[in-house]
């Protein structure tokens, strides 16, 4: 949407925070300072700033996941507004509610090439609501704000009342229709199982519960926060219909689905996507508890598997690491899942005693960039929590540490897996042809060290070989840069694929 009233600056941020806006990460340019002027005068919201735009919006994100309240980051007009596109993107598809602010340029400038003005109207496309009216609490809403030339601040009048609370439940309130739909897929017959991928906060103490009344074979991955209620399962060789709750699951038996019409597969999703292209149904918001569940259901069978033979075998491989961290991490933290890897290790070798570790990844796009931020934002009430990335994760949110002083302090550890590139590449089928040259291409081989990181945004480092290294941690921002066998990960990952 344009907001074109007689003082633009004031109608916007009243929008926002009718809607529930309390946070607001603001990226300084002269065209948006009169918004600036009036988020700063309101009593009762949290101002952060960010002088880098994509990392602004993915701590935006991560501040909106943790919350479950829509988190507004406020740009200037030109590309600063399409450097916050990543995220929005990554807020789309996780149906996080991160609103977008942007200062314009007046219309009369729109598709004319005048200085600082693109065009900005529409600009994310299908992965941003515009319209407010139109908004339903879920994922990304940009608010555009055209204003004049030297737009005087003008607070006069300014009021902006808090937000209310009733208008915000009653968007995101369950519908019948979807739980009727859920109920009927529920009670046809045939072996059912279930795969759980990233769930919102808000859902999942439902989801378990429904789960646990459900019992039928369950893979729970960490995002779900229900991994290690439900622990791995047998896959039944008979299953006929395939239950999704939650964010796209990242386990190969959900891309496997394509290729079998047969199974009958329902998603309840947040963002409303299938995320197959095959034929499926999905449904955004049953009411979890008017659920019945049919009495048939089969029980499900554990598989203990010859894995901790393997992590014994390779103790210094990367799964290896993560079963040990996992073990390591202070109960009850926070854990952030950088990228592909860590995720797949993670599902795989993390420890299944109940540690109540919370566990977040950004896996609605699937992006390495924008991780360190995000984490920033998921971790930024948290007492202690862990990032777990990989070295080109990390080397793409470089200025992600800059909103830490803005936090309050805590024990905050990023940990890099440096393992000198873009390992799992090594793990694709579709790559084992390539020779070493083209591979070191598509790895982005390295052997950079991140202490000079560590050493400007003042973290403290620790570079960490053996068990010991991770004893006396020191307090506060810690960058934790792990080295892990590079052999014993590769003969790690054949073993188990043989
Ligand atoms: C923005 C973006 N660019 C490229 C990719 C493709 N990609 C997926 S994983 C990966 C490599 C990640 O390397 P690293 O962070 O070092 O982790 P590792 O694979 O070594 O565990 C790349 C480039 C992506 N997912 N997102």
């Amino acid at each position: 949407m344009d907001v074109n009233d007689s003082n633009p600056a004031i109608s916007a941020i009243g929008k926002c925070i009718a809607i529930g806006v309390r946070n607001f990460v603001i990226c300084s340019g002269a065209r948006n300072s009169s918004l600036i002027a009036v988020i700063t005068s309101i009593d009762n919201v949290q101002v952060y700033n960010h002088p880098e735009e994509r990392s602004a919006a993915y701590f935006a994100l991560g501040k909106s996941i943790a919350t479950g309240e829509p988190v507004a980051v406020v740009t200037t007009s030109g590309t600063a507004t399409a450097e916050l596109f990543p995220a929005v993107i990554e807020a789309h598809y996780q149906a996080a509610p991160l609103v977008m602010l942007t200062a314009d340029r007046p219309v009369r400038f729109r598709g004319k090439g005048a200085p600082q003005a693109i065009v900005q109207h529409d600009i994310f496309g299908i992965y941003a609501e515009h319209d407010i009216d139109d908004w339903i609490a879920r994922g990304p809403l940009h608010i555009n704000v055209p204003l004049e030339e030297a737009s005087p601040v003008g607070l006069d009048g300014c009021s902006i009342s808090l937000p209310n609370p009733d208008l915000v439940a009653s968007l995101t309130s369950a519908s019948d229709h979807h739980t009727e739909l859920f109920q009927q897929f529920l009670n046809r017959p045939g072996q059912c199982m279930v795969l759980v991928g990233c769930l919102p906060l808000s859902w999942r103490d439902d989801v378990k519960r429904f789960l646990k009344r459900l019992n039928v074979p369950v893979l729970a991955e960490a995002t779900s926060g229900l991994r290690e209620e439900f622990p791995r399962c047998c896959v039944p060789d008979d299953v006929a219909r395939v239950l999704r709750i939650g964010g796209v699951p990242t386990d190969r038996l959900w891309r496997d689905l394509e290729e079998k019409p047969g199974v009958e597969v329902f998603s309840v999703s947040p963002n409303g996507l299938p995320g197959l292209a095959r034929e499926s149904s999905v449904v955004t918001s049953p009411c979890w508890n008017a659920l019945d569940v049919p009495e048939n259901f089969n029980e499900c069978h554990y598989d203990n598997s010859s894995l901790d033979e393997l992590l014994c075998a390779y103790p210094e491989s990367e799964p290896s690491w993560v079963r040990r961290l996992s073990e390591y991490i202070p109960e009850g933290s926070l854990v952030f899942l950088g990228n592909s890897q860590p995720v797949r290790e993670w599902n795989l070798a993390a420890t299944l005693n109940s540690r109540g570790l919370r566990c977040f990844a950004n896996r609605g796009a699937n992006g390495i960039d924008g991780c360190v931020s995000t984490f920033l934002g998921l971790s930024s009430c948290e007492k202690e929590a862990w990032a777990l990335v990989g070295d080109l994760t990390a080397l793409y949110d470089l200025a992600g540490p800059w909103i830490v002083d803005q936090l309050p302090h805590s024990n905050r550890r990023i940990v890099v897996i440096n393992n000198g590139g873009g390992r799992i590449f090594r793990r694709l089928p579709a790559l084992q042809k390539f020779n070493p040259s083209q591979m070191q291409l598509v790895e982005n081989a390295h052997s950079f060290s991140f202490k000079g990181w560590a050493d400007m945004w003042g973290m403290s480092y620790r570079k960490v070989a053996a068990l010991e290294d991770l004893r006396a941690l020191p307090d506060g921002l810690l960058l934790i840069e792990l080295f892990p066998s590079l052999e014993q990960s590769d003969d790690f990952w054949h073993s188990i694929k043989s």
